[in-house]
């Protein structure tokens, strides 16, 4: 510790003033936080990644501790005043450039097993395709649920705040996991075993599997960069810096896999730009047995902070947050849709309130097939017409809604209330008539969140999001609950088949 102390003095005193923040981050926070705050046991401490931190919570966290982490609380030792500085500290821009190259990467890799010491049968019985990965992001763990018994097979602890869909294999044996602070991790859901982990950024943004299985894809916001790791044991293989014309850089708005185009798709957050980068056999032909995942860069009007695709893959539709571009003002009111082939715009989508694309759904309706979405700014559900790219109806909800969810044999299409008084709310929309035809209140008080049905579509699992929490269970058609299971801020949760099949009503 005294060694990080003094490395760390040695760097800060080149670059900025010394404060009493300084030297208190650098006596209580360095060894656990890196003594430049990049992150080590603990996560990343820069204002990038504290961004949904509020400073007063920052202050609460250093004085108290944060529950079930290691995270002690230090008002026994500094005054409050001290503990003001340090939060001042931490929401102070770093005055160096933080770095992640390649031998960073490299360094962080840690391989728990070899292959050949994992056997290829699951040391548990369940229908593997009707597992769930339940996220609980209230203690870090992670739950691998049995989704015929909706009972717990197995706990596990994950990286601090893991954030967005882990991703699973083709064939549901694996799964990868993203954290905020940029750490991968690949679990083997047979062997209920960490194989691998690596720190692919500073501050990740998710992550995406080939369709293949080779390769993962890892976008970050720092640095600016999508990093492409070998599947296999998370080995990388290279780095792909985001950078446009004139050498400007960009965060990543989100990398998907594009299952029927063998390659991923990733939007950037401060370049008007989609980037396809292919993976497959065409372009091995091309360059001598590798894949050169060399991205085609498509320009676009506006950024893209969203996103989402048609079932085939061949449109992007896509939004700015005008909060959320550094800033920059978006051009467009709403969203647009690009076809990947030709790289051309082909319709605006009237899109006032800040659609969350990334969790729309798909069904059809009538003769057409329509895509829903939620908005975080307006209480309401946009259902487009996918080939008028009309918005068709304007569905008035309790409160913004974060997530939605349908299965194709299900009727319904739920979407929550996420934000507001009445957060503790779910929506049950019918897919036939684009009517709420019930509203849940799963537990009133507490904010219920993020749906997802079992492989058949016959129940509907829904989370309470607090440290005591559960995981709700309705039998999906007749909206009534079977079972309740306590966890801890159960974020999401993740069907092996639902997943690892596009099913229509699950995020890409
Ligand atoms: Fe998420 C998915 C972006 C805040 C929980 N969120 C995603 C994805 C993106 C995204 C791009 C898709 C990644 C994937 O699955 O591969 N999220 C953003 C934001 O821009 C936003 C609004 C601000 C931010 O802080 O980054 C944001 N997200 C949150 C939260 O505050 C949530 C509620 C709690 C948390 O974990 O931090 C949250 N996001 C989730 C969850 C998913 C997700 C549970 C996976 C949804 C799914 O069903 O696939």
């Amino acid at each position: 510790m005294f060694f990080a102390t003094l490395i760390g003095l040695a760097t800060l005193s080149a670059n900025a003033e010394i404060t009493d923040g300084t030297q208190n981050y650098l006596k209580y926070c360095a060894q656990c936080h890196g003594a430049q705050r990049l992150g080590a046991m603990g996560p990343a401490l820069l204002p990038q990644n504290l961004s949904r931190l509020k400073k007063p919570d920052a202050v609460d966290v250093i004085a108290n501790g944060r529950t079930a982490t290691q995270m002690p609380g230090f008002s026994d030792q500094l005054s409050p005043e001290e503990i003001n500085q340090l939060s001042d500290y931490i929401y102070t821009p770093s005055p160096i450039i933080p770095s992640w190259d390649m031998q960073a990467i490299k360094d962080s890799h840690e391989q728990h097993y070899q292959s050949e010491q994992l056997g290829d049968e699951p040391v548990f019985d369940a229908d593997l395709q009707n597992l769930f990965i339940v996220v609980e992001l209230g203690d870090h763990h992670a739950t691998l649920l049995d989704g015929d018994k909706f009972e717990p097979i197995h706990r596990f602890k994950t990286r601090f705040a893991v954030h967005g869909g882990p991703k699973y294999t083709r064939d549901g044996r694996y799964v990868y996991f993203a954290s905020r602070d940029g750490w991968i991790s690949k679990f083997d859901i047979y062997n209920l075993k960490t194989v691998a982990e690596i720190r692919a950024g500073i501050n990740t943004r998710n992550l995406a599997v080939s369709y293949d299985g080779r390769y993962v894809a890892v976008g970050n916001y720092l640095p600016h960069n999508l990093v492409i790791l070998d599947a296999k044991n998370l080995s990388p293989v290279k780095i792909i810096p985001t950078q446009g014309d004139g050498g400007v850089t960009s965060r990543v708005s989100a990398v998907y896999t594009a299952p029927t185009r063998n390659s991923f798709i990733a939007a950037l957050k401060d370049i008007p730009e989609v980037w396809e980068i292919p993976y497959g056999d065409i372009d091995e032909k091309l360059s001598e047995g590798k894949p050169n995942l060399v991205p085609r860069r498509i320009k676009l009007d506006d950024y893209l902070d969203d996103f989402f695709f048609n079932q085939t893959y061949s449109q992007v539709i896509g939004a700015a947050r005008p909060t959320d571009s550094g800033g920059k003002k978006s051009k467009i009111k709403g969203g647009l849709v690009i076809d990947l082939d030709s790289g051309e715009k082909v319709a605006t989508l009237e899109l006032p309130g800040m659609p969350h694309l990334g969790s729309g759904i798909t069904w059809r309706y009538q003769d057409k097939t329509v895509l829903a979405s939620p908005n975080f700014s307006t209480g309401e559900i946009s259902v487009i017409d996918m080939d008028t790219w009309e918005t068709i109806k304007t569905i008035k909800t309790e409160g913004p809604g974060f997530f939605m969810r349908s299965h194709a044999n299900s009727p319904y299409a739920w979407g929550d209330v996420f934000f507001g008084p009445n957060k503790d709310k779910m929506h049950v929309i019918d897919k036939k008539t684009l009517e709420i035809v019930k509203t849940l209140q799963p537990e009133p008080g507490k904010t219920s969140g993020h749906v997802e049905f079992t492989k058949d579509g016959r129940y509907a699992l829904v989370s309470i999001w607090d440290i005591e929490g559960a995981l709700v269970i309705y039998d999906a058609q007749t909206l009534e609950e079977i079972k309740r299971l306590p966890m801890s801020k159960p974020s999401g949760k993740y069907n092996v088949y639902n997943k690892t099949h596009y099913e229509e009503g699950t995020s890409h």
